[in-house]
């Protein structure tokens, strides 16, 4: 795109801004601190590198079988930093537990060492990422319905250790990075059919957790995700949003709010600011529920616009933490996460250019018919042109010109891949 025409257009966006009391530079500022964590799982279909035969287990599942996903860590990350140069702004990646370095041994779950990331957090200081960190419970022989929440001991006791190895790598990365990793603990501990014993396991979870989180560390979050339900797991889910709600409540936790967790109807948007007042921080998964929680590519929304503008109105930027979460195997990988970030970007800049101060006025003073009005005209408000400018200033490509980047890349590398 010609840098005169994004220039212009730019220009005529921050007068028609400011007739409604909306400083579009200030946005941009604001923007540029909106750090997405990138989940290294779209690029494999949650695969990792733990077994050769990975298949997916614990009530998610990846659908599609587009060619040329990333089947080693090479691979994932050369599809990674192609993402990036196409995403403007700075961003975290967020591993999961699954994608050691392991170096071609298998390193059971229980036995994971900070040592297996060191190479991750090398490559990501080179490549100017932070680090978040996943603990991993699902697609693997122990993980059966339950894990943190099974009567037996043992299985218990073996998801116990993983995670809290997983606290320490997420302390390890946290240190090297100078910034804490935001570590996100989710078990699709659940049950099928009716549960007679719903409470017990809940209990059982309560304590494993307990006894995860009895070690402070001051280089890492916890962060606990809760669930509605998985496939194979429909009628019960033990770590429930009221589960969690009340842990992170009364444990000083963050809760994990995805977008693909709750009822349909259910608006993740308005739990923003309940959370904020009885919990430190919120994370986000931003993803796309088709009728399910079925991980769709992320895109701008009402439900994602609903939740970014709840963000901005509740000046809560420094207290979110905005990752992404889906797994599309049906199209184009890279192309996904870029469409997902840049989606998830957009909402946050049109939450930001929001006329927050003449609509707060008028709805104190009860004018609701204008409060409404303003709503309506503020959505058809030039914002594509701030975020043209917001793509040019970061080096990117403006519009839909990242779409060749992707093509080429498909041509060059991912379409070689058997
Ligand atoms: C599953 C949760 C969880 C996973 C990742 C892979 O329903 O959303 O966050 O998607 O951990
Ligand atoms: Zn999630």
């Amino acid at each position: 795109m010609k840098q005169e025409l994004v220039q212009r257009a730019y220009d005529i966006a921050v007068e028609r801004y400011a007739a409604v009391g909306v400083n579009v530079e200030a946005a941009l500022t604001k923007l540029q601190r909106v750090s997405l964590s990138l989940h290294c799982w779209q690029a494999d279909d949650v695969t990792g590198f733990e077994r050769a035969d990975g298949t997916l287990s614990g009530g998610i599942q990846a659908t599609g079988n587009y060619p040329g996903k990333a089947r080693d860590l090479q691979e994932l990350r050369a599809d990674i930093l192609k993402a990036k140069s196409l995403i403007p702004g700075t961003h975290r990646l967020s591993l999961h537990e699954i994608y050691g370095d392991f170096g071609g041994e298998f390193v059971d779950r229980d036995q994971v060492e900070p040592r297996h990331f060191a190479g991750w957090i090398a490559w990501a200081r080179e490549n100017g990422l932070k680090l978040d960190f996943n603990s991993t419970s699902f697609s693997h022989p122990k993980s059966g319905d339950l894990s943190l929440a099974n009567p037996d001991k043992a299985i218990r006791d073996f998801w116990i250790e993983h995670t809290k190895r997983c606290r320490l790598i997420s302390e390890e990365m946290g240190k090297a990075q100078g910034d804490p990793c935001i570590m996100n603990l989710w078990v699709h501990d659940g049950s099928k059919d009716i549960t007679v014993n719903r409470l017990r396991y809940r209990q059982l979870l309560k304590e494993s957790l307990d006894e995860i989180f009895a070690t402070p560390y001051r280089h890492m979050k916890d962060c606990i995700e809760a669930k509605l339900f998985g496939i194979g797991l429909e009628s019960y889910t033990v770590g429930s949003y009221d589960f969690y709600l009340g842990y992170g409540a009364s444990h000083g936790k963050i809760v994990t709010l995805d977008t693909g967790h709750f009822h349909l109807t259910e608006s993740v948007a308005d739990k923003v600011s309940s959370l904020l007042l009885f919990t430190p921080e919120i994370m986000l998964h931003v993803s796309r529920p088709i009728r399910w929680d079925s991980d769709h590519v992320t895109i701008m929304n009402d439900d994602t616009l609903d939740l970014a503008k709840e963000i901005i109105r509740a000046d809560a930027l420094d207290r979110v933490h905005v990752g992404l979460d889906y797994f599309d195997a049906s199209i184009n990988r890279v192309g996904a996460y870029v469409i997902g970030s840049r989606a998830t970007q957009k909402c946050f800049l049109q939450a930001l250019l929001e006329p927050l101060d003449l609509l707060r006025e008028h709805e104190a003073n009860g004018r609701f018919f204008e409060r409404l009005a303003l709503l309506e005209e503020a959505k058809s408000l030039p914002w594509n042109a701030a975020w043209d400018m917001f793509c040019a200033r970061n080096d990117v490509p403006v519009g839909e010109e990242f779409i060749v980047d992707i093509q080429r890349y498909e041509r060059e590398v991912t379409s070689k891949r058997s």
